[in-house]
C-alpha cells in the first residue's frame, strides 16, 4: 500500500461553489485510464455516518472473517449527489468536470445508507480484504429498494497519517442491470431537498433532484470509498483486534457508463481529506 501510495501522483478538477472539501479531495484521487470515453458521471458524498466495527474473531486465520462493519447514516448525516459533464477527456477528474445538477439532503432522517460487510484476514501482517454491500436511498426509497445499491470487495485498506481508508471498486449487485435502481426503466431520478439544494446547477430544472432521462442501465462501474480519522492506532493488525466506533465516517462513491474505468490516486485524497477531517472533526463529534 505505502508503495502504491507513493507512486502515485495528483489529478486536477474544476472547483465549483458546491464542492464539498472531502468531495473535492475524493474528486481530485480519481482519474480515468479508460480508453472509452463516457459523457456524464455521478459522485455520491455522504458524511458523518456512522461507523461500527465488531472484532467478532480477532484471533482470525488467513481467510477466515475477523470482524464485520456497518456504517449507517445518523440524525446528523447529510448527502450530495451531482451529476457531472465528465469533459473533452471522458473521465471523472483531469480539471474539466463541470457539474450540470446537485441534489442535497441536510439530515440523516431524510434519507439511509448502509455498508455492510465482512473484513476477512489474508496472509502476512497488516493484510485484510472488505468485502460488503453499500445502499443508498434519496428522500422517497427504501434501503430494501433503495436508489444506488452495489457490492464492494478490496484489499486497499490502509491506515495513513491518521486516517483510516479503504478503497475499491463498487458494481451492480445480484442481478441488477445497473447501481441505479430500479431497473427495468430507461430512466432514473434522485430526490433530494429543494432547501438543502443551490438553485444552480439545476439542469433537469427541478431543483433539489438529479435526474436522467435514458441510459440508466449504463451506470455499472463504481468506485467507493470510506474514511475517518483514527489516531494513535498504528497499524491494521491493531486496529482489526478490537470492536471500533466512530461518528464521522465519510463515504464517497462515483459511477459512470461501462467500460470507462477509473484508476484511483489515493496520494492526492489522503493529503487533502486529511486536512479537511482535521478542521472538522471538533465539530462532527458528537
Ligand atoms: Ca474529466
Ligand atoms: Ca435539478
Amino acid at each position: 500500500m505505502a508503495r502504491m501510495i507513493r507512486s502515485l501522483r495528483i489529478g486536477q478538477v474544476r472547483p465549483t461553489p458546491r464542492h464539498t472539501g472531502l468531495t473535492f479531495a475524493f474528486l481530485l484521487a480519481c482519474a480515468a485510464s479508460g480508453t472509452v470515453r463516457a459523457d456524464q458521471g455521478l459522485v455520491l458524498d455522504l458524511s458523518t455516518l456512522l461507523f461500527n466495527y465488531q472484532a467478532t474473531n480477532p484471533h482470525a486465520q488467513p481467510g477466515e472473517v475477523i470482524g464485520t462493519l456497518s456504517i449507517n447514516d445518523r440524525p446528523f448525516s447529510n448527502l450530495t449527489l451531482q451529476q457531472l459533464d465528465l469533459g473533452p477527456d471522458g473521465k471523472i477528474g483531469g480539471g474539466d468536470d463541470i457539474v450540470l445538477d446537485l441534489a442535497g439532503i441536510g439530515l440523516g432522517e431524510s434519507f439511509d445508507a448502509l455498508f455492510a460487510g465482512d473484513v476477512i484476514k489474508q496472509a502476512g501482517n497488516n493484510n485484510y480484504l472488505i468485502s460488503g454491500r453499500f445502499a443508498a436511498t434519496d428522500t422517497v426509497t427504501s434501503i430494501a429498494e433503495p436508489s444506488l445499491l452495489g457490492d464492494f470487495e478490496s484489499s486497499d485498506i490502509a491506515i495513513f497519517e491518521g486516517v483510516f481508508l479503504y478503497i475499491g471498486p463498487w458494481s451492480p449487485a445480484d442481478d441488477n442491470d445497473s447501481i441505479l435502481l430500479p431497473s427495468g426503466v430507461p430512466s432514473w431520478e434522485f430526490h433530494g431537498i429543494l432547501g438543502d439544494t443551490p438553485a444552480t446547477p439545476n439542469k433537469d430544472g427541478i431543483r433539489g433532484q438529479v435526474s436522467l432521462p435514458s441510459g440508466r442501465s449504463a451506470f455499472k462501474d463504481g468506485r467507493l470509498a470510506e474514511f475517518h480519522i483514527e489516531t494513535g492506532i498504528p497499524n491494521l493488525d491493531t486496529f482489526f483486534a478490537v470492536d471500533r466506533r466512530n461518528l464521522a465516517s465519510d463515504v464517497k462513491a462515483t459511477v459512470v457508463p461501462e467500460p470507462t474505468t477509473f484508476l484511483l490516486l489515493l496520494a492526492g485524497m489522503l493529503a487533502v481529506l486529511a486536512r479537511c477531517m482535521y478542521s472538522r472533526r471538533l465539530r462532527v463529534y458528537s
